[in-house]
């Protein structure tokens, strides 16, 4: 179905394509296969308040109680963008998405925690899984924004909503705010030839950064642990973490970190 306009102006004036699905298992699934079935434009949009089987990252699950949260995939036509600059996606979304929820919680402290979760004093409010289509010719980031979900609602202790923050998010203009920042970001990476620090994005993405200067414990997909401060950002988008006493750096492209101390 496609939303009535008058639903979400601000995204329709971003977005060539916004659809709203009542429900849904997963909002990433399905723009997967349709990107994989029809020509969608660059932008498209797939939403719901009521996503049932919402995928996190390594078969994890995101879970969302209906009404309580936004789901919303995005489909990013990169094929311009070069491959091993695409490591920079899912950090686009997450610093896009940091800023969106700083406009409408300004009095919260809101911070990126790498590689792109937006934790509000230390709490999940957003997680974001970047997917690529089936024939990898295009990325579809999700985004799960925990939004008039009450405290008892909560998955996990580890989360917040923006009701339980005290506030009403305007689900209309997050959306535009971040899809203007994503897209502009991209762009720029692109325009670079795929140099993030060249493009501004790896500032942006440090200056949002949380996680920097934390203790930090690192857990592989092997099962093996790392700890550490987190040191910095390399050029590549990889978590650089420093072992005490170490004189140099661990640059970490995939894995799950726990802050130490917040
Ligand atoms: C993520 O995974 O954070 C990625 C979540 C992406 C969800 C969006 S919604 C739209 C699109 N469609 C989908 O099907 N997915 C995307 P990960 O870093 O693996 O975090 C998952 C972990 O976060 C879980 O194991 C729980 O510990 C926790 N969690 C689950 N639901 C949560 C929630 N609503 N808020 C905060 N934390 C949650």
């Amino acid at each position: 179905m496609t939303i009535p306009a008058s639903g979400y102006p601000l995204t329709a004036a971003v977005s060539p394509r916004v659809q709203v699905a009542e429900h849904t298992g997963s909002t990433n699934a399905d723009l997967v296969e349709a990107a994989s079935a029809d020509d969608l434009p660059h932008l498209s949009v797939l939403l719901t308040t009521d996503q049932r089987s919402g995928r996190g990252r390594l078969d994890r699950r995101w879970e969302t109680p209906p009404g309580s949260a936004l789901a919303l995939s995005v489909l990013l036509h990169v094929g311009d963008l070069p491959i091993e600059a695409r490591g920079w996606i899912p950090l686009a979304a997450g610093w896009a998405m940091t800023e969106a929820i700083r406009a409408q919680l300004s009095d919260a402290d809101v911070w990126l925690k790498w590689p792109n979760d937006v934790l509000v004093g230390g709490r999940k409010i957003c997680g974001i899984l970047a997917e690529a289509t089936l024939d990898f010719a295009a990325v579809v980031v999700g985004s799960g924004v925990n939004t008039a979900m009450a405290p008892e609602q909560l998955p996990v202790e580890t989360a917040t909503s923006f009701a339980v923050e005290g506030e009403v998010c305007d689900e209309d203009r997050l959306i535009a705010d971040y899809l203007v920042r994503l897209d502009r970001a991209l762009t720029a990476l692109t325009a670079s030839g795929g140099d993030a620090v060249a493009s501004g994005l790896h500032a942006d993405v440090v200056a949002a950064c949380g996680t920097l200067g934390l203790p930090v414990r690192v857990s592989f997909p092997d099962g093996s642990l790392l700890e550490g401060v987190a040191s910095g950002i390399d050029t590549e988008g990889r978590l650089q973490v420093t072992r005490p006493g170490a004189l140099h750096s661990t640059s970490v492209s995939a894995g799950d970190i726990v802050h130490l101390r917040f």
